[in-house]
C-alpha cells in the first residue's frame, strides 16, 4: 500500500490512522507547490486532483477524500469507528464536519491575504473547536471512544498551535494526550517532523 502524503498537511490524519490500524504504507512525500514526488515524478500523473491524500491499495485502486479514506480503515479495522445503531453516521457526521468546516476554513488562513480575512477565519475556527468542547464527554471526540475522528480532529489542532489560536483546555489535552500515541510518533517519524 503506497501513501502519498504531504509532512504535516491533512495526509497525516489518514497517516496515523493508517498506523493505528496496524498498516505501515509505503509513503511518497509530494511537494505541493510545485506537485512533484519526492521522485521528481509529476504528482497529477497520479491523483490528477493534485491533492493529497492519495492511497495506492494493494490491487493498484487509488482512493482519495480524507472522510472515504478514514472511513475505509475502519472498515478494514472496526475498533476504530464508533459502535451503536448511529455509530457510522455519527463518524460522518464528525468527519464530514472536519473537513469542510475545520479543514477547509484553515486552508484559507494559511493563505489570507488581508490581516481582516486572518481576523475572520481565526474567529471561525476558534468557534468550531468551542463547539466541539462544549460537547466533549470523557476522552475522545465521538461517544468517549477511540476513533478515526481523533486522528483528524488531531492534525487540525497542530495546526490551530502552528496559527497561534485559542483552544479550549478540553482539546488542548487531548492533543497532548494523542501526541504521545505509537501510532501518531511513527507516522510523524515517517513524515520526518515532529
Ligand atoms: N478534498 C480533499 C482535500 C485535501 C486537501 O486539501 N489537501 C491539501 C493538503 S492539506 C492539498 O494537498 N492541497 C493542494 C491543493 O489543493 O492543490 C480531502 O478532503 O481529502
Amino acid at each position: 500500500m503506497k501513501l502519498y502524503l504531504a509532512p504535516g498537511a491533512c495526509s497525516l490524519a489518514l497517516h496515523i490512522a493508517l498506523h493505528e490500524a496496524g498498516i505501515v504504507p509505503e509513503t511518497v512525500k509530494v511537494d505541493i507547490p510545485t506537485r512533484k514526488t519526492e521522485t521528481g515524478a509529476d504528482f497529477t500523473t497520479v491523483n490528477p486532483k493534485g491533492y493529497v491524500p492519495a492511497l495506492i491499495l494493494d490491487d493498484g485502486e487509488m482512493l482519495t477524500e480524507n472522510v472515504a479514506l478514514l472511513d475505509w480503515v475502519t472498515g478494514e479495522v472496526p475498533d476504530l469507528a464508533p459502535t451503536g445503531k448511529l455509530g457510522r453516521t455519527r463518524l460522518l457526521e464528525m468527519l464530514t464536519f472536519i473537513s469542510t468546516e475545520i479543514h477547509k476554513p484553515f486552508i484559507r488562513l494559511f493563505f489570507a491575504e488581508t490581516d481582516a480575512e486572518k481576523a475572520m477565519m481565526t474567529e471561525a475556527l476558534e468557534g468550531r473547536f468551542a463547539y466541539l468542547a462544549d460537547r466533549w464527554s470523557g476522552d475522545y471526540l465521538i461517544g468517549n471512544r477511540y476513533s478515526v475522528a481523533d486522528c483528524f480532529l488531531h492534525v487540525t489542532l497542530r495546526w490551530a498551535a502552528m496559527m497561534g489560536l485559542k483552544i479550549p483546555a478540553t482539546l488542548q489535552r487531548h492533543s497532548d494526550r494523542m501526541a504521545s500515541r505509537p501510532a501518531v510518533l511513527a507516522a510523524l517519524a515517517a513524515e520526518g517532523i515532529n
